[in-house]
């Protein structure tokens, strides 16, 4: 059984100074992986969370020995004043205001994220401490996004992946968060990002491509999971005795009334001003259902040093006095105001006992409370659920009642609606939703998404260079004969704002050099015209062959000579592809056309992102339209779309050249870094005539077997290639 390793800014427990140790805590994380099952899951649970170096160091170690349940947790001692300015100063003035769509609440401090900074740094090097090859690193929630970004920069091959227990919020906000860069740089690395609800991936997605310019994720590297509940404690809870004790004593009290339950921390993200303001209509507006109904509101104390929060608090107490006074009589309290949490069995009695349960939030990532007050209700008249739109649970919990919190007026009608939706209802509906998180609980969740973080980006067949290292197989080159594809753009040079600009550099140029001195092959395989090969290569004394436009034209060292490999004349095509490429320069800033003989190049790489995308959309459609039946094709690569002849294609040249080969070489090495050259990958790692080893430069998905991570990463690879190379030779002499 695999070993999966959680880690959450806290372990589920809480310092209690008064009793100087440990008490259980609650929360949503809490609730969903307590009721893991192992079995079920398929792996065992290690928990890793932030301790604060106050806690005396004998608990600490306490904790590390102890196993709880079928749980092991490993604290990661930080600095008390450290954690402080993390947690305070970034994660809750910073992420969790912004995320919820309260900007005017952000506040940003220089000190808030290099805190931030730290504290990830911390718990990812404890992380890869203790972590084996073979585990599954699970991280959770907005308080360390950028852990997945270390871990996999630090171990390539770990399987890392990232739950936000929040929204994501709109790319229009997010763009807005000074560190959006660096926390979409993480996240992007992690093997699987998981959210509750597909908007909130949507906003990720497109939040990738406007802050960082880049193609979304694949498919397999991004997903949705609504976290559940421990269902089956819930309906435990439900029947037990101390749950029971509770339900009588409060029926004495409750009589014929009809009670609304609210269960909320104290947040501004929980809408309570709103629904007590709903509730005050209905009073007003329905005068029928006065004396009939009560809202219970149970408010969890939260951050009570924190002036914002202490005015919300006043607001609420304000507002819930002036209602009970406007509305109340000596025999009718419309609200019992409960600012204080209440144990387990009190919990579920009050969720029995009540008809409607009101979750009025304006954003919640997904909100438990929901489906706990679900999973708890009885056959005999159970309960409705009145469901923000704004949670994450509204798109689980079909049968639930939708409010748009914003709107007192429409709450207040669905409020009475509720109260007095009929019995025949209320129990088809909540059975609905009780079959479903029957078998959807927490474990079921975790499964889930255990299941898709192991078979996420395949890849296994890919084999990043690690860093320091070079590929095992490059042992094999001594004594045989090498030839090796290269490209220039993006894989020798850097890719540079103007095409022009590119040029070689040293040490990749002395690099160059001496590879070519030995007995291996060295092929530029270019997407560029001849003239432009010529100058980088010819002129700098490089003896290279050279094929340009994707392998159009050919350039001998021996015949001093460019040869055409391609025998339709693209004037049949050129002259519309060119048209259309006109119009579509003249309408996007920055983009400009590269006119190289056998293909036409649209560039856009300096062009507004998002418009350009969206342009360069349509113009591959258009274009496809148009080349219909001719000899030309459409390509797309790095904010580039090329037209090339069919025949100018990297695949097909390296093709051509190995057949014209007098001898087969040994070993073919190809190694690229755009869509071009995934023609040559398909090409060579379908031929079973001869030894290939492939290398995408970039982490983008290939078809190639090995990767390199980046263009940085050439320089390393070249020299190791130099090495092997020149071992071969010394130990051929
Ligand atoms: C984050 C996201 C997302 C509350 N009061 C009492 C009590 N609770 C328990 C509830 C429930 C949990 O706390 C609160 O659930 P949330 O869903 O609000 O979870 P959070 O951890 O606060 O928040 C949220 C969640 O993560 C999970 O991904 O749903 O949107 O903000 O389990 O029962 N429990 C007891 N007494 C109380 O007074 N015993």
């Amino acid at each position: 059984m695999s070993r999966c390793l959680l880690i959450s800014n806290r372990l589920p427990i809480t310092y209690d100074e008064k009793i100087n140790n440990f008490k259980a805590s609650s929360g949503g994380l809490v609730s969903a992986i307590k009721g893991l099952d192992a079995e079920v899951v398929g792996c065992t649970f290690e928990w890793l969370g932030i301790l604060t170096d106050d806690i005396a160091s004998e608990l600490i170690e306490m904790v590390r020995h102890e196993t709880v349940g079928n749980l092991k947790y490993h604290p990661i001692v930080v600095p008390k004043d450290l954690y402080h300015h993390y947690y305070n100063e970034y994660c809750n003035n910073v992420i969790w205001p912004l995320f919820h769509y309260e900007r005017s609440l952000v506040m940003h401090t220089e000190r808030g994220w290099k805190s931030y900074c730290q504290v990830n740094l911390i718990v990812a090097e404890e992380i890869l401490k203790v972590a084996h090859d073979d585990d599954i690193i699970w991280v959770h929630d907005f308080q360390l996004m950028l852990v997945p970004g270390i871990l996999k920069t630090k171990r390539p091959k770990l399987k890392v992946g990232f739950f936000l227990h929040i929204p994501f919020p709109s790319s229009e906000i997010f763009r807005e968060l000074p560190q959006r860069k660096e926390i979409l740089h993480s996240l992007i690395q992690a093997d699987l990002v998981g959210f509750h609800d597909l908007s909130y991936m949507n906003h990720f997605r497109s939040s990738i491509q406007r802050v960082l310019g880049e193609n979304p994720l694949p498919e397999r590297s991004l997903g949705v999971y609504p976290i559940s509940i421990d269902s089956s404690y819930f309906r435990d809870l439900a029947d037990s005795v101390a749950t029971r004790e509770f339900i009588t004593k409060y029926k004495e009290n409750k009589k014929e009334m009809k009670w609304i339950l609210g269960v909320d921390r104290l947040d501004y993200i929980k809408g309570l001003t709103l629904k007590l303001r709903a509730f005050r209509k209905l009073l007003k507006e329905y005068p029928e259902e006065r004396e009939k109904v009560q809202m219970v509101q149970i408010v969890i104390p939260s951050r009570t040093e924190v002036p914002e929060y202490q005015k919300l608090k006043a607001k609420i107490e304000q507002l819930v006095s002036s209602i009970n006074g406007e509305f109340g009589t000596p025999a009718y309290m419309p609200i019992f105001y409960l600012y204080h949490s209440v144990c387990a069995p009190e919990l579920s009695a009050l969720y029995q006992l009540s008809e409607v349960l009101h979750v009025g939030s304006t954003r919640d990532g997904m909100n438990l409370v929901s489906l706990e007050y679900i999973v708890s209700q009885k056959d005999k008249y159970p309960g409705v659920v009145l469901l923000s739109e704004f949670t994450g649970a509204h798109s689980t919990l079909s049968y639930a009642m939708s409010i748009n919190p914003w709107n007192v007026t429409e709450t207040a009608r669905r409020m009475k609606e509720a109260i007095n939706h009929p019995e025949v209802k209320r129990r088809a509906e909540i059975s609905a939703m009780q079959t479903f998180l029957h078998h959807y609980n927490s474990s079921e969740w975790a499964r889930i998404y255990i299941r898709d973080l192991i078979s996420s980006r395949p890849e296994k067949k890919t084999v990043i260079l690690p860093q320091e290292g070079k590929f095992p197989w490059m042992n094999l080159l001594a004594g045989k004969r090498v030839v090796i594809f290269c490209d220039l753009d993006g894989t020798l040079a850097p890719i540079s704002k103007f095409p022009s600009d590119v040029r070689l550099q040293e040490p990749m140029i002395d690099l160059l050099k001496k590879i070519s001195a030995t007995s291996a092959e060295f092929v530029i395989v270019s997407g560029r015209d001849r003239e432009f090969l010529e100058e980088q290569f010819l002129g700098q004394g490089f003896t290279f062959p050279l094929a340009a436009c994707h392998g159009a034209y050919y350039f001998s060292p021996a015949e001093e000579e460019w040869i055409n490999l391609v025998s339709h004349d693209p004037l049949k095509w050129k002259s519309s592809v060119m048209d259309i490429l006109k119009m579509y320069t003249s309408r996007t800033p920055g983009s400009f056309i590269e006119d190289k003989g056998h293909a036409v190049t649209w560039h856009y790489r300096n062009s507004p992102t998002e418009f350009a995308s969206f342009l360069a959309n349509k113009l591959t459609f258009e274009l496809e339209e148009t080349l219909t039946n001719q000899p030309a094709q459409v390509n797309r690569g790095k904010k580039v779309i090329e037209v090339t002849s069919v025949n100018a294609n990297k695949g097909y040249f390296v093709e051509q050249w190995l057949q014209r080969m007098e001898y087969l070489p040994d070993i073919v090495i190809a190694i690229g870094d755009d869509t071009t050259d995934e023609d040559m990958f398909d090409m060579l790692q379908g031929r079973t005539d001869v030894k290939t080893f492939c290398i995408k430069v970039g982490r983008e998905k290939s078809r190639a077997r090995y990767s390199l991570p980046d263009q940085g990463a050439v320089r390393d690879f070249m020299g190791n290639l130099l090495h092997s190379l020149e071992n071969h030779e010394s130990s051929v002499s």
